[in-house]
């Protein structure tokens, strides 16, 4: 009964592609969600990576053996070999071997293209440079409170195409999407969009800010509802360009003018989350803290009721989500000194986020990693409104060094134990130690998790 039931199973779009040869390139979590899905509908298709060993090569080889894998390099002949390439997002649209295949005249798209292409029910889809992951979880959790059968992915953790096998039930699909993905997708046509803000990131992947934010403004692409940034100069600029057609919402840090807009206000002494002059939650309900989780609260809020949640459901929601680990998420307090993991804070904005957020006495800041060619400038203004000491490490210490100057006390540490060790000695009553990098983590760690785990682990040791 189970096996007629798989049978007669219907895959969505069964005959995408039909009759082409499709190219994966990249064998990590995308690039195997490709695979999976072409290989269920029987599409003629390939793999390769530039590296030699790609994190999803041995699953690949276990679970598609009649597959052909190619690694150590993009080979132009395996190329000509491919109508279609299925580009991962790690590797960009300027690699010479991909940027040759366009010239040919070869598609070349992504997963959320394909996604796109496949399933027919809502999408909400968020980027921004900053906050991407708490709003993408966030409205789902909304959904979910609403009792709506919800599916969240994207550059979140789960490859979308990893979700389009619940079309049949999905009532909505809430998706986080980085620039990297925007490039290589032409006909999203999300219900509801948003770019929270623009700040400099992936500067050794773009050339300047603007074909960054170029990349970014592709998903509002189609003819949802606009969720727009009213604080953000940048993101207004974008949207400008979409003409007046669109129906619009916008949110802001400041008090908001009329019912499209979600703003705070300010009654008896409190500040509240709004809609127009309607009041909604107080702020101090919100259980996510700092300022810029405020702003990704009203984001949330203008995305679930662009389409359709009820608001009831939205604010429940609100003052339940305990956020996501290693995203200012407090560690340990001991002797009065509070410790904060942010090392999801892998560029400039992020950690200014942070950094202006917190109240400390003296606020201890671990900075370094790899810059990915910003400009870390702004982080010497923030710092030099407040009493601090900065503790650098990793590939570009010596380039913060340089940005922060004599101004901002600082010490030099070989790695995150010293690091940990030196705030521990320094750091008295009302101080807080906070790791928020602005780097990735990658010259030190396997990716930002591991880094905050590491983190979390050391301090855990040093207050023994
Ligand atoms: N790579 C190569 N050669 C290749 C293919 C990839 O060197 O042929 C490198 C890339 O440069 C990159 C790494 O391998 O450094 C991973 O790239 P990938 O495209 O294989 O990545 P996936 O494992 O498929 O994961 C991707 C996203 N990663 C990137 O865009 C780099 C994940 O976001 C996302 O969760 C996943 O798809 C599912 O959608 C991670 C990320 O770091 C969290 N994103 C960047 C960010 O948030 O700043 C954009
Ligand atoms: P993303 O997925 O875009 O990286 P996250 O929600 O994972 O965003 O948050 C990453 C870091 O960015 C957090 O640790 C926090 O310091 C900072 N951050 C979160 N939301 C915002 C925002 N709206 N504006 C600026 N910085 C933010």
């Amino acid at each position: 009964m189970l096996s007629m039931q798989t049978e007669t199973q219907q895959l969505i779009c069964p005959d995408i592609f039909r009759g082409q040869r499709v190219l994966v390139v990249g064998m990590g979590d995308t690039g195997l969600s490709c695979v999976r899905f072409l290989h269920a509908r029987g599409i003629e298709l390939a793999v390769t990576d530039s590296r030699l060993t790609p994190p999803g090569l041995k699953t690949l080889q276990e679970e598609y053996p009649d597959v052909g894998v190619f690694v150590g390099g993009f080979d132009p002949q395996v190329i000509a070999r491919a109508d279609i390439l299925l580009l991962s997002p790690g590797v960009s649209l300027k690699t010479p071997e991909i940027a040759a295949a366009m010239a040919q005249g070869k598609t070349v798209i992504g997963d959320i293209e394909v996604f796109a292409r496949c399933v027919d029910k809502p999408i909400v889809a968020i980027t921004g440079s900053n906050g991407k992951s708490t709003v993408t979880a966030l409205v789902g959790e909304m959904a979910r409170v609403a009792r709506k059968q919800v599916y969240v992915g994207g550059n979140i953790g789960t490859p979308a195409l990893q979700l389009v096998e619940h079309n049949d039930q999905a009532q909505l699909y809430v998706l986080e999407l980085s620039s990297f993905q925007l490039e290589t997708t032409n006909t999203l046509d999300a219900a509801a969009s948003v770019i929270l803000n623009i700040s400099e990131d992936h500067m050794d992947r773009y050339t300047t800010i603007d074909e960054y934010a170029e990349a970014k403004a592709r998903i509002y692409h189609g003819s949802g509802v606009v969720v727009i940034n009213q604080d953000d100069a940048f993101v207004e600029i974008l949207a400008s360009k979409l003409g007046t057609q669109r129906k619009v919402l916008r949110f802001t840090l400041g008090v908001p003018k009329g019912d499209y807009t979600f703003g705070v206000i300010h009654k008896d002494g409190r500040d509240l989350l709004a809609r127009g002059t309607q009041a909604l939650l107080p702020v101090d309900e919100i259980r996510i803290k700092g300022q810029h989780n405020v702003a990704n609260a009203l984001a949330a809020l203008a995305l679930g009721t662009a389409v359709g949640l009820p608001m009831p459901a939205m604010l429940e929601a609100l003052r339940e989500f305990p956020g996501l680990p290693h995203r200012t998420q407090w560690v340990a307090e001991q002797d009065g000194v509070q410790w904060f993991n942010d090392s999801k804070a892998t560029n400039v904005g992020a950690a200014l986020a942070a950094i202006s957020g917190l109240d400390a006495r003296t606020l201890f800041v671990i900075l370094g990693g790899q810059g990915k060619g910003q400009d870390f400038a702004p982080l010497q203004e923030a710092l030099a409104k407040r009493h601090c000491h900065a503790l650098l490490l990793g590939q570009d210490a010596d380039r913060i060094a340089a940005a922060l100057g004599d101004r901002i006390p600082q010490t030099r540490v070989k790695d995150m134990a010293e690091a940990v060790n030196t705030a521990r000695q320094l750091a008295q009553a009302g101080d807080v130690v906070l790791l928020s990098p602005a780097c990735a983590s990658f010259d030190m760690f396997n990716g930002y998790a591991h880094r905050g785990q590491v983190f979390m682990q050391l301090v855990k040791e040093a207050l023994q």
